[in-house]
Order: structure tokens, then sequence, then C-alpha cells
């Protein structure tokens, strides 16, 4: 009797959980997204992982943004502790066209007047 008990409480909490999996990444699938660095993203709003991306250490020096992924970055994941300066320009010539704040995302570059044009970033 008592067994049955605990396996029932165990069965609702189970359920429990599993609903708020579900409507807490509906809600922001993109919060949930792993990034762990500084992510540049081929398209925009929800589709962080749909095309190409690519993955950044920012250290404070200058990296272009090479191959396909130049000219091309429509939104972004910021982890790290750091603003993210981008660059229209390689090798970071010019003006900053877009700061990305630190821990921040965005989900479309182009409200930004900067949709496919991060040509380098520090
Ligand atoms: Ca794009
Ligand atoms: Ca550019």
């Amino acid at each position: 009797m008592k067994r049955k008990t605990t396996l029932t409480v165990g069965a609702v909490l189970l359920s429990a959980a599993a609903l708020f999996g579900t409507s807490a990444t509906a809600q922001a699938s993109s919060a949930a997204t792993p990034c762990g660095t500084f992510c540049l993203f081929q398209h925009d709003e929800h589709n962080f992982w749909g095309g190409k991306y690519m993955l950044f250490w920012p250290d404070g020096t200058c990296q272009n943004v090479e191959g396909p992924m130049n000219n091309s970055a429509s939104s972004m994941i910021n982890d790290t502790g750091r603003s993210v300066r981008l660059y229209n320009s390689a090798n970071c010539a010019g003006a900053v066209g877009y700061t990305a704040k630190p821990n921040s995302e965005d989900e479309d570059f182009s409200n930004n007047g900067f949709d496919n044009k991060a040509s380098s970033l520090r």
C-alpha cells in the first residue's frame, strides 16, 4: 500500500517536470540554446542552429569572420561576460557596427541595421 502511493507521487512529479520543460522551451528557445561563448548565426529568429554558425572566443583581439559567415551573420548569442563589437570591415577597421552586450542574445540584426554585414569582431 505504501509503495503504491510513492509510485503515484513519483509519476505526477515526472509529468510536471516534463510540462515545465516544454513550456520553457517554447517561451524562449533561444535562452536555452547552448552556445557557451560568442556565436554568430547565418539566420535570424528562432533558427539559431538551423543554418551555418560560427563560434568565437573573444579575448580583446580582433578576429575576422571567415568563409561563408562573412557578411552572412543575422543573429548572435553572447554567452561571455564581454561586450563584443562587430565591424562591417575586416580587421576591425572603421566604425563599430554593432555591440553585443555581455550575456545577451539578438535574434535578428535587421532592426539594428547590421544584417549580413559582420566581417570582424573583438
Ligand atoms: Ca544571414
Ligand atoms: Ca562586411
